[in-house]
């Protein structure tokens, strides 16, 4: 019996990752580094979840001069970095960058009204949660879910599954009686690594990841209602025919 939906955001709730990639290069240029990432760079960045994990991780596969700095200079600077980039991403969704992908704010209000509990299950930061949802959903967005788990609650970032077995304890819930929605591979591999199964709605930074293992793979939202949620939920967790019970 399907008790609750655990929502991904970036990529999922809405299309974010192109204000986050602008975000970032204007957090260089702000710091005056000569730093840029075009789109196709990012789409290969974003294998690293976590803004802060991205930033390092780039920083050392490209950047000679990290070898100059002391652990503690470049954790430092990343978080600077960091810090200009979400205040810039921040600013352009409260500016109006960013919208929910369609049907996502009807299956949330209809979840809701079903009596299912909802959750988020993200790697971003709490202001970038907050700055979306506040813009698209209204001040009062956060009755709408349960259980919020994020950057600043689960260290490790996807794919690890800690983000959703944080999620799934805290809603008091075993994985059997949730569905994931999420976008990306990384997203996959920790949903299902903590036991849910999972409906992917790829977009055009994840569209060729491998999403092997999803219970669906949808172009969109625009056209699902708990009534499918609820379908093919069931239908995944009815034993295969010959499976041994
Ligand atoms: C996607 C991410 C995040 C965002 C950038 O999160 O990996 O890092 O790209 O946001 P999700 P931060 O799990 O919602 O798909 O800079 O705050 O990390
Ligand atoms: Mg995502």
């Amino acid at each position: 019996m399907l008790r609750a939906l655990i929502f991904d955001v970036d990529g999922t709730l809405a299309d974010t990752e192109s204000a986050h990639c602008a975000a970032f290069n204007q957090a260089f240029a702000e710091f005056g580094l000569d730093w840029h990432w075009d789109e196709a760079l990012y789409t290969e960045l974003l294998n690293i979840s976590g803004g802060k994990e991205r930033l390092l991780h780039y920083w050392k596969t490209t950047r000679p001069d990290v070898r100059e700095l002391d652990a503690m200079a470049l954790q430092d600077t990343v978080a600077r970095l960091h810090e200009l980039k979400t205040a810039a991403y921040e600013r352009a969704v409260q500016d109006g960058a960013v919208q929910l992908r369609p049907g996502v704010l009807r299956l949330i209000e209809s979840a809701y009204q079903d009596g299912l509990r909802l959750a988020i299950a993200t790697t971003t930061s709490p202001v970038n949660i907050a700055a979306l949802l506040r813009t698209a959903i209204g001040p009062d967005w956060a009755h709408y879910f349960m259980v919020i788990e994020d950057a600043s609650t689960a260290q490790r970032k996807k794919p690890d599954p800690q983000v959703y077995r944080q999620t799934l304890e805290r809603l008091q819930l075993p994985a059997s009686a949730c569905l994931a929605i999420e976008d990306s591979a990384n997203g996959l591999q920790a949903a299902t690594g903590a036991g849910l199964a999972t409906v992917i709605t790829p977009n055009s930074f994840t569209a060729h990841h491998d999403f092997s293992g999803a219970l669906r793979v949808l172009p969109t939202l625009r056209d699902t209602g708990i009534a499918d949620l609820r379908a093919w939920h069931a239908q995944a967790a009815a034993p295969r025919p010959g499976a041994h019970s």
